[in-house]
């Protein structure tokens, strides 16, 4: 009977089949009011402009996952290779803006806000950074995920939700005070809870081996105190493409039994307690700090990362696969962002070895071609060790593991130096003394196919000094990947003005094409267009004061050279060898010797981790000659110096428009790559620099002639380490004395005695290893060379133009094109966006 058979039989799901959802204004209209006043239940009388942001972006999100949705699709159809961005950090940002500027919808989306008499400014403003990152490392990871999508790459970027992310910086009484960043308070629009796709992580207990049917040695983990990983998912839209790709963050949670457990037990209190220790996990992103480092808590958010992450990917392999892992390692590629996720060479080993009864030599052959590292430091103090107690207390079966393909490792080693005993102890994945520990950077090599750092001289120095053992044993393995940044959010989104400019010179082209902004470099000869790259620096510099004088009580004036330090606060970086320059014009006014002057405004921005005494006291330093400085009529408006606080990624899209001079002012050697060097650049800054990181790069590209070069070399500081006298350096050099003077006395904390002791013993100390006196002298001509040049407005206005013409190379886009084609070959997937 056809009325049965209508009643009893299902029919197919229908319930995701929509329409397209518009991309004109009136569909913005139409959306931001129901969502306003039916989701959020706000009217007219709500003045807070958070509910209209939150409006806006959930009508913008509906966007991105009708292709979010296609592209997952997409990619589970063609079956195609993957890759996975394993990272502690990804320091997004906001997102608004640029999902707009992604869809293609900025226009009509401003036009919608017009209509409802909304200021589209003040809603991007009321969006809190997600600061999930410390800097540089954090920020990559989120350019690198924006190009992934934009080149059509099927990426997955893995990472943890914590609840607080990096600190705000509060500055009182010149100081830096730390404050908590509650930064999903009201929510997070861009998110979806996803715990369909909970994993269980196990910690602690012990393990259990026996022989199996076949005769090889099985082991389980057992008897453990396990927590959940629950995944939150944000989509990552690519440049008007269509494609949508996900960023998958993990939040620890309890499980339901480990309460249990306690409160059948009778405590009652215990059980809340347990589940507190769990959630803890992904409560907050540790800061970069030296003080930090071996912490149990650390440990743990690095093996739920990696852990959480593999089951992922293994269990939608198993999924589509079942138990056939032979295509495994030819399909998927994990990149490891630095050592901080390195565990999941180990994790991924238990995870074929326990779960899915692989033998020990498939599984290792299949680790091998699967992970990939970076390496984003040079500094030895930085590179992670983990104390072996507290890996077998915490993680038995990890740390079994770990020794088991040591034991391998030295076996192929002794195979290819035989009786090499020193070499066997320099390789180890287990450094001896005192007490053992376990270097993440050597199980990282060696568990990967691909080991590369992050500019060209830092991948060099990687191989002749750091790995240099590990160069001569794989010289294949090691590679240079040299760092980038995404023009959508460093150029077109914080820039519009510029952006505007050369589109209408040279189309739009270079938005995917970053070469092509070479097409610039004729126009550094058209009086017309240099007229108008001026104004638009002008204005920007103009907009920057206007932002920043909320903050403060000083008098800027936009003729000024604008002169910015930004980034976090290290003695390697030398914001203090900035502020002796400062010091020293200041010295300059003082003594009457300003002939051909050139006004300043110095600024000086960055976070200190909260344990780094002396990146502390530089900041103290920095307001304290800053407060002398802009309070004394003699100096009026020839010189400014002033600290910006909290500085972050929206802070960095107000300030590279508006800079005319990049100081990347680092000891040679010491900076890997560094990438606010190519914000500033890509927006028409010049740079002053040493011959470090990704500035060498920089200066290859624009010329010599473009660039402000000054300071030791790499070798140079290497050889006069042995020998170094910076006293009889400042003997030498009077400039350098009348600053030590000012410093000694203390004219910069006339009420705080001794306050800066430790500043000026570390710059007279011949161990200083940053060698802030050696380039004093060096530093300070190249500033001289910059006013010169800066007083010929026309010479400097076509400097800025070569700079931004020649800044191709440092796209995220030729980065990750570099990254695909070397080592994660993976082919591109077209989304169709009808
Ligand atoms: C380590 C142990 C415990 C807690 C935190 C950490 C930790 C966290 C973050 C250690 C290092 C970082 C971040 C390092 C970083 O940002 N490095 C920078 O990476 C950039 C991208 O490659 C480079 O451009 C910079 O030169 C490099 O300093």
């Amino acid at each position: 009977m056809p009325y049965k058979s209508f009643k009893t039989s299902k029919p197919k799901s229908t319930i995701t089949i929509l329409p397209k959802l518009g991309l004109e204004e009136r569909d913005f209209v139409a959306d931001f009011k129901r969502y306003y006043s039916h989701r959020l239940g706000r009217d007219e009388n709500c003045t807070s402009p958070h509910y209209a942001y939150e409006a806006l972006s959930m009508a913008i999100s509906d966007r991105l996952i009708e292709r979010w949705k296609k592209t997952y699709n997409t990619y589970k159809e063609t079956d195609c290779k993957r890759a996975y961005y394993l990272s502690m950090e990804f320091l997004m940002g906001r997102t608004l803006s640029n999902a707009m500027l992604n869809l293609g919808i900025t226009e009509a989306v401003e036009q919608a806000m017009y209509d409802l008499g909304l200021e589209i400014e003040e809603l991007i403003e009321s969006e809190p950074d997600a600061g999930l990152g410390n800097g540089g490392l954090g920020r990559l990871a989120a350019c690198f995920i924006d190009s992934c999508a934009t080149l059509q790459l099927p990426v997955t970027g893995y990472g943890l939700r914590y609840e607080y992310g990096m600190f705000s910086q509060d500055i009182v009484n010149g100081e830096q005070v730390e404050k908590p960043d509650h930064w999903l308070r009201n929510g997070n629009v861009w998110e979806i809870e996803r715990p369909e796709y909970t994993h269980r992580i196990k910690f602690c207990g012990r393990t259990k081996s026996h022989i199996d049917e076949f005769g090889n040695k099985r082991t389980s983990w057992v008897e453990t105190q396990d927590i959940l990983a629950v995944p939150y998912d944000t989509p990552i839209p690519g440049y008007k493409n269509g494609t949508v790709n996900t960023l998958r963050l993990w939040k620890a949670t309890a499980t339901e039994e480990f309460n249990l457990q306690e409160f059948n037990a009778g405590d009652y209190a215990e059980s809340v307690a347990a589940k507190n220790t769990a959630e803890n996990i992904t409560m907050v992103l540790y800061p970069n700090d030296a003080n930090e480092n071996g912490k149990a808590l650390r440990l743990r958010q690095q093996y739920l990362l990696a852990s959480a992450s593999l089951q992922d990917v293994i269990g939608s392999w198993v999924g589509r696969h079942g138990n056939d892992f032979t295509e495994f390692a030819a399909k998927n590629a994990f990149q490891l962002n630095d050592t901080h996720p390195s565990i999941a060479v180990a994790e991924l080993m238990r995870l074929l070895l326990d779960v899915h009864g692989l033998v020990w030599n498939d599984a290792w052959a299949i680790t091998r071609n699967t992970m990939a590292y970076t390496n984003h430091t040079l500094l030895p103090e930085a590179l992670e060790r983990w104390s072996v107690n507290l890996f077998k207390q915490l993680l038995p079966r990890l740390m079994e593991i770990i020794f088991d393909i040591n034991a391998h490792f030295m076996a192929e080693v002794s195979a290819h130096w035989p009786g090499d005993t020193d070499r066997l102890g320099r390789m180890s994945i287990i450094e001896e003394g005192h007490e053992q520990h376990v270097r993440m950077a050597y199980l990282a090599i060696v568990g990967s196919f691909s080991v590369n750092g992050v500019a060209a001289l830092h991948s060099k120095l990687l191989q002749q000094g750091l790995f240099r053992d590990f160069y001569e044993f794989w010289p294949g393995k090691f590679n240079n990947k040299t760092n980038g940044v995404t023009p959508r959010r460093w150029l077109a989104a914080c820039n519009p003005e510029l952006a505007g400019l050369i589109t209408e010179n040279i189309g739009n082209g270079w938005l995917t094409d970053l070469s092509l902004l070479n097409k610039l470099k004729p126009y550094a000869k058209d009086e017309a267009f240099c007229q108008k790259w001026h104004d638009i620096k002008q204005n920007a510099k103009q907009k920057l004061i206007d932002y920043k004088k909320l903050e403060h009580d000083v008098d800027f004036n936009v003729e000024a050279i604008f002169d910015v330090q930004v980034k976090r606060v290290h003695e390697y970086k030398r914001q203090l060898l900035n502020v002796l320059h400062v010091i020293h014009l200041y010295d300059r006014i003082k003594r009457g010797d300003t002939a051909n002057w050139t006004d300043r405004c110095v600024l000086i921005g960055g976070k200190a981790a909260p344990g780094y005494y002396m990146a502390k006291k530089i900041i103290k330093l920095i307001n304290n000659v800053s407060h002398v400085i802009n309070s004394d009529p003699d100096v009026g408006k020839k010189l400014k110096l002033v600290f910006l606080p909290n500085y972050r990624v929206s802070a960095m899209e107000k300030i590279c428009p508006g800079a005319d001079l990049s100081e990347q002012i680092s000891t040679a050697g010491k900076e890997a790559s560094g990438t606010g060097n190519m914000k500033f650049m890509m927006n028409g800054a010049m740079t002053i620099g040493t011959l470090d990181g990704a500035n060498i790069e920089i200066r290859e590209e624009v010329g010599d002639e473009n660039f402000f070069l000054f300071g030791l070399t790499e070798g140079q500081v290497g050889e006069m380490s042995h020998h170094y006298d910076p006293n009889g350096i400042i003997d030498q050099d009077e400039d350098l004395q009348r600053v030590m003077r000012l410093l000694e006395c203390g004219h910069f904390n006339q009420f705080e005695p001794g306050l800066f002791d430790d500043i000026m013993a570390s710059i007279r100390s011949p161990q200083d290893p940053w060698m802030t006196a050696a380039d004093f002298r060096s530093f300070i001509d190249a500033q001289k060379r910059v006013e010169a040049v800066y007083q010929d407005r026309k010479l400097w206005t076509k400097m800025s133009i070569l700079n931004c013409a020649a800044s191709g190379k440092f796209s995220t886009d030729r980065t990750i094109t570099d990254y695909n084609n070397e080592i994660w070959k993976l082919t591109p997937v077209t989304i169709d966006d009808k």
